[in-house]
């Protein structure tokens, strides 16, 4: 460029742009208004619910639900509602730590549930501990919360030798615990659904009804569209052992998107919840963003199933604010700056501020816990790193009661080539 049209630029008046305040989205408004539906009667003549959304708290934390008749009004104990708090600001501590790690090329991979976190803490708070979980990617936060140890929880993503789950076998995030009823991920969408049924009919089967345990099967919105959705749903309606209902609950966080799949493009449907009523079961939507609301639903659900009632399908409406894993990048095919707008409906901050309202906690005590977390998954984590790979033998152990002579071999082959790097 010349020096005389390098002036004649510089002196041109650049008119001034006005940044149009962000216009919020349609769906992001219907949703942060909606009013409360009223609690939903967990039966498969009330269509209202499969439509209409549940909710306790506005998104900023104060109760739409004031009923006298109800623990606090909102009918959650504030232990409950602590104990949720702690574990969500735990998740979101763990989660944005293995973002950076996984950036940092020091894990392989990570699935987030940032923004999902009430819809994950509240429905496995909603449980007993011999109750059953089939996860999907966004469950690992109800692991924690059972009592996984955060130590096992990261093995498991490093894949070390404390990697008691999985012994370094499968990808990040599949954690699983016999102990804690948490059966291992696994990665294929929709399988948590039949075999949360054949788990419900087991524990049928196993125990007597008002009192046997239950079994939750969690899936995402794009999983609806798996056939084992529907197989699940079919035998959900017509499996009745010893005459009465499965004690299932067939979880689905509908966060919006499949990867890049909007939930529009997944159904035609008016909701997902309303697909229970094809297959004569209970379905009915919950706020996904109130840990109270999520909470109120799930435990009023497991408690029917644990006592003989159908099984139900829930429907949980939230967003999946970060990527779909540490593989994706969302900027390529949604506008994020609808994300920011759900953001703004953070499930923690809403909690947190109904807690504050409630004066169990102060502004400074929930700023602690959220520092007390990040400590927490720091120092484990320093220590976490310096655990080795499992022993090379476990990569042959497992599939024989006695490893065969073939397998001998190749073992002793790997040790010798190791041996000499
Ligand atoms: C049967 C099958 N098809 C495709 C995939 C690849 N895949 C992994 S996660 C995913 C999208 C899952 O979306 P959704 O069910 O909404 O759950 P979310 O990840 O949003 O929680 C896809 C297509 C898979 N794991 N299994
Ligand atoms: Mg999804």
């Amino acid at each position: 460029m010349s020096s005389k049209s390098k002036s004649a630029k510089s002196q041109q008046k650049l008119p001034e742009v006005q940044a149009p305040a962000a216009a919020v989205s349609p769906a992001v408004l219907d949703f942060a208004q909606r009013d409360s539906a009223p609690f939903p009667k967990l039966t498969r003549d009330d269509e209202a619910a499969m439509r209409s959304i549940f909710r306790v708290l506005t998104p900023d934390g104060l109760p739409i639900v004031n009923d006298p008749k109800l623990e606090n009004g909102t009918g959650v104990a504030d232990d409950d509602a602590l104990a949720m708090l702690r574990s969500m600001i735990r998740v979101r501590a763990v989660d944005e730590r293995m973002l950076a790690l996984q950036r940092q090329g020091r894990i392989g991979f990570y699935g987030a549930a940032t923004g999902q976190e009430a819809a994950t803490i509240a429905a496995g708070h909603a449980l007993e501990l011999r109750d059953w979980i089939h996860p999907a990617l966004r469950e690992g936060g109800m692991a924690l919360h059972r009592g996984y140890p955060l130590w096992t929880y990261l093995s498991q993503i490093f894949g070390n030798a404390d990697d008691t789950s999985t012994k370094g076998r499968q990808m990040p995030c599949h954690y699983g615990s016999r102990a804690l009823g948490y059966v291992t991920l696994s990665s294929v969408m929709a399988t948590q659904m039949p075999q949360a049924v054949g788990t419900a009919y087991a524990m049928a089967m196993l125990h007597e009804a008002p009192d046997r345990p239950v079994c939750l099967g969690a899936i995402g919105d794009g999983a609806t569209s798996e056939g084992d959705f529907h197989v699940a749903l079919t035998f959900a309606g017509v499996m009745r052992p010893k005459g009465l209902g499965l004690p299932l609950l067939l979880y689905v966080q509908n966060n919006q998107w499949a990867i890049s799949t909007p939930v529009e493009k997944q159904t035609a449907a008016p909701s997902l919840a309303v697909k229970a009523l094809g297959y004569g079961i209970a379905g009915c939507r919950v706020d996904g963003n109130d840990a109270l609301a999520v909470l109120r639903v799930m435990r009023a659900a497991a408690a029917r199933v644990r006592a003989g009632g159908e099984p139900i399908l829930v429907e949980a409406v939230t967003y999946r604010v970060g990527a779909h894993s540490t593989s994706d990048d969302p900027s390529r095919y949604r506008d994020e700056g609808i994300t920011k707008q759900w953001a703004a409906l953070d499930p923690i901050d809403r909690l947190a501020k109904y807690l504050i309202h409630r004066d169990v906690l102060t502004d400074a005590d929930v700023a602690k816990l959220r520092a007390e977390y990040d400590d927490e998954v720091r120092t484990t984590l320093a220590e976490v790193e310096k655990v080795p790979p499992p022993a090379t033998a476990t990569l042959f152990e497992d599939v024989y009661a006695e490893m065969p002579a073939h397998l001998a071999r190749q073992l002793a082959e790997v040790e010798a080539a190791l041996a000499r790097v």
